[in-house]
Order: C-alpha cells, then sequence, then structure tokens
C-alpha cells in the first residue's frame, strides 16, 4: 500500500494532522508542533472528518501529538473577532466534533505528554482510554484569559475527576502533574517519557480484539447506563447482555475456553 493509499482511506485532512494506519489501528497525530498542536477551525474539523469517515477494517484508534506538547489547547489567535453568535456556532463545533471521537465507531486511546490544556484536555476527555507520559501536565487556563471551556469540559470532565476538581482547576488555574492525574483517574496508565505510543498501540491492539458488539457496548452504553437512573440501567445492561452472549463471535470464544483453547486471566 502506497503513502498516497494511506493518507486517501482516512478522508482529505489538513496538513495539520497526520494519519497513519497498523493494522487494524489507525494512529492520528496532532502535527502542528510549531504552535504547540493548538487547536484551530481546521485541526478540529479535520478530527471530525478523520472519526466520521473510518474504514470498516479499523478496530481502534491512537490519537497523539508531535513535539513536546500533547496540545496548548484552543488557537488563542482564532478568539479575538469572535462575537458571541460565532461564539455558540464555534464552540458546538468542537461539540459535533469531539462527539465524533466519544461516540464513535470503534474505541480511542489517547496518548498525553507535555502540556494538556484547555481543548486539548477537552480532546483528551473524549477519548476511552487515556496513557500519560510522565512529562504530562494538565490545566484549565480558561479563566485567566477571560473565556470558558466550549469543547464539552463541562460535561466530560465531571464524570472523570469531579466537579469540585475541575472547579478548582477552573478557578484557580492550578496545573496538575502527570502523577496528579494519574492518582484522580484521569489517565489509566502512566509510563516514561517516549514510551507513550508503544503503550498507546499495544491497548489499541488488545482492544481491537475484542468481539466488535462489547466494544459497543462499552464505549457507547456503558456511559448512558452509567449517567441513566439504576432501573433504566438494569434494564440496558440485561439487553446488552443479552445481545452480546447470542453473537458467534461470543459463542466462538466461549467454547473455546471450555475446549481450553482461550486464553487464561493473568496476574499483572
Ligand atoms: C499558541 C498557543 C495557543 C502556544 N494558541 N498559539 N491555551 C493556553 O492558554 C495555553 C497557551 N500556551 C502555553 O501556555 C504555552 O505555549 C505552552 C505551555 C503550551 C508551551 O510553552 P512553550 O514555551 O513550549 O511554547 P511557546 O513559546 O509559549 O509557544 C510556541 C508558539 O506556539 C508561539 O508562537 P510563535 O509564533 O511565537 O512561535 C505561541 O504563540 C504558540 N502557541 N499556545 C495559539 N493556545 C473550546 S474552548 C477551549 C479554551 C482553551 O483551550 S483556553 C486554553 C488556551
Amino acid at each position: 500500500m502506497s503513502a498516497h493509499d494511506l493518507v486517501a482511506d482516512f478522508g482529505e485532512l489538513p496538513p495539520t494532522l497526520r494519519a497513519e494506519r497498523r493494522g487494524a489501528i489507525a494512529v492520528i497525530t496532532l502535527a502542528r508542533q510549531d504552535k504547540r498542536n493548538a487547536l484551530n477551525d481546521q485541526i478540529v474539523r479535520g478530527l471530525e472528518t478523520f472519526f466520521s469517515a473510518l474504514p470498516d477494517s479499523i478496530r481502534a484508534v491512537v490519537l497523539c501529538g508531535d513535539g513536546d506538547h500533547f496540545s496548548a489547547g484552543l488557537d488563542l489567535s482564532e478568539l479575538a473577532e469572535r462575537d458571541v453568535a460565532a461564539g455558540i456556532e464555534h464552540s458546538r463545533s468542537w461539540h459535533q466534533a469531539f462527539d465524533r471521537i466519544e461516540f464513535g465507531p470503534v474505541p480511542v486511546i489517547a496518548v498525553l505528554h507535555g502540556a494538556v490544556v484547555g481543548g486539548g484536555l477537552e480532546l483528551a476527555a473524549a477519548a476511552h482510554v487515556r496513557v500519560a507520559e510522565r512529562s504530562a501536565f494538565y490545566a484549565l487556563p480558561e479563566a485567566s484569559r477571560g473565556i470558558y471551556v466550549g469543547g464539552g469540559g463541562s460535561v466530560r470532565l465531571p464524570p472523570l475527576i469531579g466537579t469540585a476538581r475541575v472547579m478548582d482547576m477552573m478557578l484557580t488555574g492550578r496545573t496538575l502533574s502527570a502523577e496528579e492525574g494519574q492518582a484522580i483517574g484521569l489517565t489509566q496508565y502512566l509510563v516514561d517519557v517516549g514510551n507513550g505510543l508503544e503503550k498507546g498501540l499495544e491497548l489499541a491492539h488488545r482492544i481491537a480484539g475484542n468481539a466488535p458488539f462489547t466494544n459497543f457496548a462499552v464505549t457507547q452504553l456503558l456511559p448512558r447506563i452509567a449517567r441513566s437512573d439504576p432501573s433504566t440501567g438494569f434494564i440496558t445492561e440485561s439487553l446488552a447482555a443479552a445481545i452480546a452472549q447470542g453473537d458467534e463471535e461470543a459463542k466462538a470464544r466461549l467454547r473455546a475456553f471450555l475446549e481450553k483453547r482461550g486464553p487464561k486471566v493473568g496476574r499483572s
């Protein structure tokens, strides 16, 4: 497959995004390191295009950034001239793009390093699993810029780390270290500098090996069940469990285990 085919597979992307395929995994990289991967309209639209047109053969995505920082958040140079109506439209365009990540067809693993701030943190929060390198740091500096999160942070961050912590980060502008982020559940894996992509790919390959319906249920149903009232949650869970076990893929995997061919659960 030529480099052209690789690009064509993922639709028309701007030069500030780079997409590659590694078997069933797609790696999408923020490629604007001269501006610390600040998210301008072009990148946000490109992310929406990428996540809206994933080939069926892609089973998981790794999202990462070039250079020393994952992302410096909103491109502040685009903000100055916007009026209120344009501001709403702009925020909604981020919601639409990040919804394609959270509610897209496959699990997404974000690999974080350096600055993961403002809109960069909102982008990371739209992924399903987060890996941090020890260089990562997190902040919501919106208040110091006189603005407010607009990329879904008010919705996605409180369930991850708690409303009180989000309030604290926004009001005081404090920075959390990679270790603090890991301790409060913002990230699920913490690795040494330079090892993030390898860990992200390892996880992506493992996740890509799951039955597709299970991945769908985990990424699409679990967050909705968690937000619903318990009686709706229980019945939705039963439906998901029944659909999953009725699938031929599940039956084959269960048979494999019972015939001593399936994997055992190992110690970590
Ligand atoms: C930028 C941006 C940006 C860097 N928009 N251009 N985000 C922030 O408030 C974070 C602002 N950025 C920083 O605090 C720092 O740049 C970093 C800590 C991320 C990195 O520092 P450093 O020393 O490596 O880089 P630098 O020298 O500050 O920046 C390098 C270049 O990137 C420089 O441009 P140059 O033309 O002078 O070389 C910077 O201007 C440019 N740059 N960050 C535009 N953010 C949907 S609502 C979301 C709301 C938010 O995200 S608010 C948070 C915004």
